[in-house]
């Protein structure tokens, strides 16, 4: 296997550390085994529950926006995703550069494909709806995901929610893939004062920027697969999750959506819903990568932007 690395440190993949994700599309259309063991295992994961074709569609999509502004190699096939290490990000209006990529057509069918959401449906028991805010995520060389869980991030209107993590794409591990921590007993115990946190009102930073530490803390195994195009991996609000950095020994940026969902009778959070959500800020975009800065004010993941939508990195943080 590849070395792997998370937050810039090596993992350790031997048996005791490291595995594989259970894979569940043969319970598939089974609410009750369905609920049963997101219940036991804290997530599910489905090789191919979208069709490979769609997948890509909403890859190239994206892609073509990502070339446009110039941060795709260009003189290399667009689908090859490779990153030119041009400049040119920073003249572009990212507002309106991200709210295309979130709106594109091929890409907001993921999010709202059939099968997702009858999966969703089976789980809560009734009708569903994803979160009106999308998280299509463009992710570097080099650059990774800091150690989370989604509940402090989401769950202002119900804790009934759960996350989508879908490739745009094929991710082998070492481009970049997610990686969740293995459920055991206690862990919720231990994180009780995390997940009672709204991550905006407190203010709060990574879980932990060190992915071994946290897992001897734990006591648990760090899991992951090779991903494929189509291939869909949910999880809840308490599971504790991370990227793998993507060290593509090519240059390839790794594509890849999340998206929460929830059923449409209960309350929602407005940080990510209605018609103007308001997300971390008016002043921030969604825009993940350029740096790290232990997620102080959301940087990592939201960018600050004057007016006319351009990046200000430089900004202090406050
Ligand atoms: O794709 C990533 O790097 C992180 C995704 C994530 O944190 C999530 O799906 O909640």
């Amino acid at each position: 296997m590849n070395q792997l690395f998370s937050n810039r440190i090596l993992l350790k993949t031997d048996p005791q550390h490291f595995g594989e994700l259970r894979e569940s599309q043969t319970i598939l259309n089974q609410p009750s085994l369905l609920r049963a063991r997101m219940e036991e295992d804290g997530y599910l994961f489905f090789r191919g529950l979208i069709d490979r074709a769609e997948a890509l569609e909403a890859r190239e999509e994206i892609l073509l926006k990502f070339a446009i502004i110039g941060e795709l190699d260009a003189t290399r096939p667009i689908n090859d995703a490779i990153h030119s290490r041009s400049e040119a990000i920073e003249k572009v209006n990212l507002r309106a550069f991200t709210q295309s990529v979130r709106d594109g057509v091929a890409y907001r069918r993921i999010v709202d494909h059939s099968c997702v959401l009858k999966l969703y449906e089976d789980l809560l028991e009734g009708p569903v709806r994803s979160y009106d805010f999308r998280w299509p995520r463009f992710v570097r060389p080099g650059e990774g995901c800091g150690i989370h869980c989604d509940g402090p991030y989401m769950n202002r209107g119900t804790d009934r929610v759960f996350s989508s993590w879908i490739p745009l794409g094929d991710v082998a591990k070492h481009e970049g893939a997610l990686m969740l921590l293995e459920k055991a007993d206690g862990h919720d115990a231990m994180l009780r004062s995390y997940f009672a946190k709204d991550a905006d009102r407190d203010r709060i930073e990574w879980l932990s920027t060190n992915p071994v530490a946290l897992q001897e803390k734990f006591g648990a195994r760090w899991l992951s697969a090779d991903f494929y195009a189509g291939d869909v991996l949910c999880f809840t609000m308490r599971t504790v999750h991370a990227a793998l950095d993507n060290m593509s020994p090519v240059g390839k940026c790794r594509l890849s959506s999340d998206s929460r969902y929830q059923r449409i009778d209960e309350p929602f959070d407005e940080r990510w819903n209605g018609s103007r959500p308001e997300t971390h800020g008016y002043g921030k975009v969604f825009f993940p990568g350029l740096g790290q800065w232990k997620n102080r004010n959301f940087k990592d993941e939201w960018k600050p932007v004057d007016e006319r939508g351009r990046l200000l990195l430089n900004e202090e943080d406050n």
